[in-house]
């Protein structure tokens, strides 16, 4: 059964190694958990997030349809919003609070935690808990986004729907004492309602308006709305796309796949095969600055005595996990 298969492909992944740094343990794949027997709790849809959903995307059609009306500097004001909440989620959600790949000084941890609301992907706590879930529980019952369940599920169908019991039950056994000592993120969560509509949809909307005499609706539709929208799906794609399609050169045993599509789309997020075989490399990839521009920022934070301490696998274990567990691919590429 799936269920058995899923224990198997656990106890493979485990005795190779994974999981024994210290540190990084904590938040990796469990082996001991089983998915529960019997029939599955049914799904309970939430009709607020559907109607929501549905009318952002309405809304993301929309402004596609204004963009040969919108003024050039609009245009380039919406890829700068892009990139600053991309930003947000990558070097800050996912590779500094989620898997403390390195260290950022507090001025650094402000501005990620102002472009983390830019993105609007609940706050850095809810993030994180969720994302430690994941890579722990990764594609079973406990995974919030378990991809087992299809592309629509991984993709967004995991937003719509209440959370399956284990999810909440793990999640609440883990440690996120770091997170909560960190005053940045914790003043975020207070205020996050306020902060996204400030920073989401306010600020990306009066810029365009206020400076360059953008009209108002163009204003809303692109810098705002379209934009927010294709940074979803740039994220979510990590879940649904990087762990259906692509190579797996470092483990071949896991889901998670090579996909260079979406890294340029999701700023080097898609080396998904790397990322789970070695969740704490600062840099998601063996491959530096190719389709990563989050290692890039990162380096250059780092240039700028801002951020420190980045974690980095060595090309020898790489090599040697890919000899152990890949699935080969690695030769032709
Ligand atoms: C969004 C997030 O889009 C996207 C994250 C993607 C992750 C990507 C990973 C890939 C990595 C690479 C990054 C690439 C980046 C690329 C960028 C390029 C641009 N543990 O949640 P509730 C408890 S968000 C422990 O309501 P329901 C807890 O007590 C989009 N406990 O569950 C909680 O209360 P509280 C915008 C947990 O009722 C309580 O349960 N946001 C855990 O089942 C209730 O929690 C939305 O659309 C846990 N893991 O509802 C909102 N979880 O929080 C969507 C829960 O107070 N969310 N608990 O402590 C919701 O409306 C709801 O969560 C729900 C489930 C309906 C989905
Ligand atoms: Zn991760």
């Amino acid at each position: 059964s799936r269920c058995q298969m899923g224990i198997v492909m656990r106890r493979l992944t485990q005795s190779c190694g994974l999981g024994s740094s210290p540190g990084h343990g904590r938040w990796y794949l469990d082996e001991t958990y089983r998915e529960k027997e019997g029939p599955k709790p049914p799904m309970r849809y939430v009709w607020r997030n559907i109607i929501l959903m549905s009318l952002l995307h309405l809304g993301a059609i929309f402004g596609l349809t204004l963009i040969p009306s919108a003024k050039i500097q609009t245009l380039a004001w919406a890829i700068l919003c892009f990139v600053v909440s991309a930003l947000g989620i990558t070097a800050g959600s996912h590779r500094l609070w989620s898997h403390r790949s390195y260290k950022a000084t507090l001025p650094l941890r402000i501005f990620l935690t102002i472009a983390n609301s830019v993105a609007f992907q609940n706050d850095i706590y809810e993030w994180v808990r969720d994302h430690r879930v994941h890579h722990k529980f990764s594609e079973t019952d406990a995974d919030p986004h378990n991809a087992m369940r299809g592309f629509f599920f991984s993709h967004i169908g995991w937003l719509l729907v209440r959370k399956h019991p284990d999810v909440i039950e793990k999640g609440q056994k883990l440690d996120l004492s770091d997170i909560k000592a960190d005053k940045v993120v914790m003043f975020q969560r207070k205020y996050y309602k306020p902060s996204v509509v400030l920073l989401c949809f306010t600020l990306p909307t009066v810029v365009p308006w206020y400076f360059w005499n953008e009209s108002i609706v163009i204003s809303f539709f692109i810098p705002a709305i379209l934009r927010y929208t294709i940074g979803l799906n740039a994220t979510w794609l990590v879940n649904s796309a990087a762990h259906m399609f692509g190579n797996r050169p470092y483990d071949q045993n896991i889901n998670p796949r090579e996909n260079p599509l979406v890294s340029l789309g999701a700023l080097g997020e898609g080396f998904h095969n790397y990322h789970h075989t070695f969740p704490y490399d600062y840099s998601t990839s063996e491959f530096g600055w190719r389709f990563n521009l989050t290692t890039a920022f990162i380096d250059l934070m780092c240039l700028l005595g801002l951020a420190s301490d980045r974690k980095k696998v060595s090309k020898e274990v790489i090599l040697a996990r890919k000899m152990r567990t890949g699935d080969g691919s690695h030769k032709s590429g």
